[in-house]
Parts: structure tokens; sequence; C-alpha cells
């Protein structure tokens, strides 16, 4: 990231009341980046307001957070959305970069500009109030955790062991475990534990017995799978009513190269879809493009994990989306 980026972005920070937001139902990445450029942000500028807004936790960052607090058991986590949020002067958005994933409070004043943090693919969507040339977005970190950590750093700034942890943490379950990271992803996680922090510490804080409805649709997701063969390939297709991002994963690790799991709640669904990552560097498969582009619905995410939402269509959706993977696999020539 260049120097003169963080610069830029911290300069208009300067002397504005911040509020930061996640997407819902947020998960470590998104928690936590929020919790630590507050902190970082709040030394670094004294005397300025900056407020947290999380409308939902996901489960997983719930579970974490009860473990967290046995470990330190004074480390304070913001509670209730309490705040008076209509002073506010710009609103930093951390781990996505679509407003259709934000809930913000109806107490938010929405002409209030705002500025995104994130790692997913730039869907360059043009929101009105994004201060486009102040974005922090950047698609080949593995985490958001990871641009905030590198925003800190310049300015020796020395945080808390029990935020190290939840930087650890954050940077390890969003590159699912490094398997989705790179060299640039392990020589983060080093720069945090340096000689302070044990590994195999952190590695206890994300454990997390899996919950009987989770091992459920898991089981039913695959009974329900529909197998289709593009040359050597496979792609799984099945639907399940929770759980769809996991039973896609679960699909990758039963065998199948492309998994696609869609879920329905009333009048809205929601396709997961995830892929093998070396069937996307070999093949080019981009799931994230290849779900953005699908017209009627909200789509997007990484190469090999994305997410669509939608409300009409679901069928046509799906073929579309199964259609342009296959068309992807078929066009590919091995050497
Ligand atoms: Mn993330």
């Amino acid at each position: 990231m260049l120097n003169s980026k963080k610069e830029d972005f911290l300069n208009y920070l300067k002397g504005k009341n911040l509020l930061i937001v996640t997407h819902d139902s947020a998960d470590l990445d998104g928690f936590v980046s929020a919790l630590v450029l507050k902190f970082f942000l709040e030394n670094f500028f004294t005397n300025q307001n900056i407020f947290l807004m999380f409308s939902k936790l996901s489960k997983y960052t719930k579970n974490f957070v009860v473990k967290f607090l046995q470990k330190f058991p004074d480390f304070n986590f913001p509670s209730k959305n309490d705040e008076n949020f209509s002073n506010i002067d710009v609103i930093v958005i951390v781990d996505s970069n679509n407003l259709e994933q934000i809930k913000l409070s109806s107490m938010l004043n929405l002409d209030v500009p705002f500025i995104f943090v994130d790692h997913h693919l730039d869907l360059k969507k043009n929101h009105e109030g994004n201060i486009t040339s102040l974005n922090l977005i950047f698609e080949n970190y593995s985490s958001t955790a990871e641009i905030i950590l590198e925003l800190i750093d310049n300015y020796n700034f020395d945080l808390p062991i029990p935020y190290k942890y939840l930087l650890i943490s954050a940077i390890l379950t969003d590159s699912g475990f490094l398997k989705y990271g790179n060299t640039e992803t392990i020589k983060h996680i080093l720069n945090i534990l340096e000689d302070e922090i044990e590994f195999q510490d952190v590695l206890l804080l994300l454990e997390n017995e899996t919950d009987i409805s989770k091992k459920i649709a898991s089981i039913k997701g695959l009974q329900r799978t529909k197998l289709i063969r593009v040359d050597s390939w496979l792609i799984g297709i099945s639907h399940v009513s929770s759980f769809g991002a996991s039973v896609a994963s679960t699909l990758i690790k039963v065998g199948f190269d492309v998994g696609i799991v869609y879920t329905k709640e009333k009048s809205k669904y929601r396709i997961s879809a995830r892929a093998k990552k070396n069937v996307c560097l070999k093949t080019g498969l981009h799931l994230g493009k290849i779900l953005n582009g699908i017209s009627n619905a909200d789509g997007g995410g990484h190469d090999g994990a994305a997410t669509l939402n939608g409300e009409n269509d679901l069928e046509r959706n799906l073929n579309e989306i199964v259609d342009n993977i296959k068309r992807t696999l078929i066009n590919y020539q091995p050497l």
C-alpha cells in the first residue's frame, strides 16, 4: 500500500467525527478491523469522536468474543449502539465495498460521505457519497485486518497484546488458516506475533465445536447434491435452509471442484459458491465476477468464494451461473 494513500486517508479523517461500520452479520475480519481501526485512530488523533456501530455479529464472532473474554476479562468490547450519530462527518466502512451489505441505523444521516477499507473485488459501483479517491481497497490482501495493520505499522504504534490477538485471529480466519493467504499474509502474522505471542494460544481461541444444526445442514446438503461433470471437472449443486456458505465449502472438501449451494428465505434467496484455488488459477475462473455479472441480483466476492443475494428468478440466475462456470471450465485448454 502506498504511503501517500495512507496519508491522504488519515489527513482527511483528522478533526472529523467518525463512524466506523462493517457489513451485516459481522465476521471476525469485519469486527476486528473496525475495533482496531477505532483504537488506533483514537490514539492517533486525540480529542476526536470515533464511534463504532455493528448491526449484527455472526455466530462465530459471538462465540469468539466469549472465549476471548475468558482470556482477557478486562477487555472492553463495545456494547450497545446507543450513541447519537447525528453529528457524524464521515463514515468508514470496513470489510465491504457493497452498500447493500451495510445495514445503517435509521438514526444515521445518509448524506454523510463514506470511505471503504476492504479486500474484496472492487465493485466500482460509484455509490453516491463515496469518496472514491480515499478508498483503501486492495484485492490482493487476504483480510481487511492486514490493511489496517499496514496502516498502523507506518506510525510506530505499539498495539496492546489483546489487539494483537484480535488481528491475528481475523487474518487467520479470513485467510482460511492461510489456505487463501500469500507470503505477505505470513509476514503480517509473523510481524504481529514477534516474541510476545504464542501461535498455539491464538489457535485455541479459534477452535469451534461445530453445532449440530450445522452438521445436519452439511449432511442434508450432501444428500441433495446434483453432480455435473464437465471434462474432468466436477460441479456440485445443492440447497439447504441455512449454512449455505459452509455447505458449499464442504462440497469442495468432499471432492468437487466447484460447489454451489442456495438457500431460500421467504421471498429472498442466497447463492453461495466456492471453488478450489488451483481450479481458479488454472482456468481463470472467478466466481466473484460471475456472480457480480448477474443483472437482477446482488453478487460479488473473490475468485474462489462468492455470494449472490436476490429476490426473483432463482432458477434462471442459478442456471446462468452454472452455464458461465461451465463455459470457463470448457474453454480451458491444458498445456
Ligand atoms: Mn474480510
